[in-house]
């Protein structure tokens, strides 16, 4: 098996260029996108070895998807393609600076997934499996299946990470609360965001926020501070200042770019500080591109940066 396995749900992903909204626009780029996808392409760019599972339709767009996905180095031997249910799509379109996204994936394949398509020996020879709270989302089947994967890999001795995702237009808060709080307990590392974490914990009080995740048994490593990420374990609270990200073209997959050089870094078995720096590279860097993984760096690429190599236009 791969090092790090993700799963989930991956959708194609249409979106109008130049600042215009769908409604009027005659023109749609075609993109794929999915939280935990974005996470394994971000860590294939990276250099490390990775699988990504879930299902797809046995349609034009999950075979868009797949081989793009493959195309990319990520081990997709679990996939699925399923003639059961369709793709699903997103559309999404960026009026005024902000950001708004438009789902088409209720009954998708990737919503049927369940317990059954997880593969044991597959889990159980990776050393990190990395969920976010989107899947339990989807469906009850789905929510099972990410229990039972984190299951899976407790039994195994298999790392397990999570990002709380927390999607609004899916679930409501208070159905998704205890979900993604049993999955954040149930975690080696937690990734949340500092919005979620004030609408999970129902707090905007950042003493009560540590407190409550110091009660969690793994580290927390929380994003989206004014401007640096914090790594809060029992007894040390580190704050890793952002990277300036000159062109903000698309934000969405910032966090997902996080994630990606974050557990990079931490495969590479650096400190949870030096890992985060990483991640907030790698974020910054996304965002820098239009779609959700496609400005996502190589090892060369950060590297350059962590050591201010000159670049050289021509
Ligand atoms: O983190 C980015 C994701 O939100 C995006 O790729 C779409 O997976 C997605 C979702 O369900 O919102």
């Amino acid at each position: 098996s791969p090092e790090i396995l993700t799963f989930g749900e991956t959708m194609a992903l249409l979106m109008p260029s130049g600042g215009k909204g769908l409604e009027y626009s005659s023109e749609l780029h075609s993109l794929f996108g999915g939280a935990e996808s974005n996470v394994a392409i971000g860590i294939s760019r990276l250099g490390g070895s990775v699988g990504w599972f879930g299902r797809l339709g046995k349609d034009p767009l999950g075979r868009m998807i797949f081989k793009k996905i493959r195309g990319e180095g990520v081990d997709v031997s679990r996939a699925e393609l399923t003639a059961e249910a369709p793709t699903g799509l997103m559309m999404r379109e960026v009026l005024m600076g902000k950001t708004s996204v438009y789902y088409y994936r209720k009954n998708s394949a990737a919503s049927r997934m369940g317990a059954q398509h997880l593969d044991e020996s597959y889990i159980a020879g990776a050393k990190l499996l990395h969920l976010t709270g989107i899947t339990p989302a989807l469906s009850e089947s789905c929510r099972e299946a990410a229990f039972e994967a984190v299951r899976l890999a407790r039994k195994h001795g298999v790392k397990v990470s999570f990002d709380p995702n927390l999607r609004l237009k899916l679930w409501s808060i208070e159905e998704a609360r205890p979900v993604l709080l049993e999955l954040a307990k149930l975690a080696d590392i937690f990734l949340p965001g500092l919005d979620e974490l004030k609408l999970l914990y129902q707090t905007e009080d950042w003493d009560t926020i540590v407190a409550e995740l110091r009660k969690l048994p793994g580290v927390s490593i929380v994003k989206g501070g004014d401007n640096e990420t914090y790594v809060v374990t029992q007894d040390e609270i580190t704050a890793v200042p952002y990277f300036k990200a000159e062109h903000v073209v698309d934000t969405v997959g910032a966090g997902d770019g996080f994630c990606a050089g974050f557990l990079v870094g931490v495969q590479k078995g650096l400190s949870y500080p030096e890992a985060v720096r990483i991640g907030n590279l790698v974020g910054s860097m996304i965002v820098q591109t239009e779609g959700d993984w496609e400005g996502a760096p190589t090892w060369e690429q950060v590297d350059a940066v962590l050591n201010d190599v000159k670049h050289i236009e021509r």
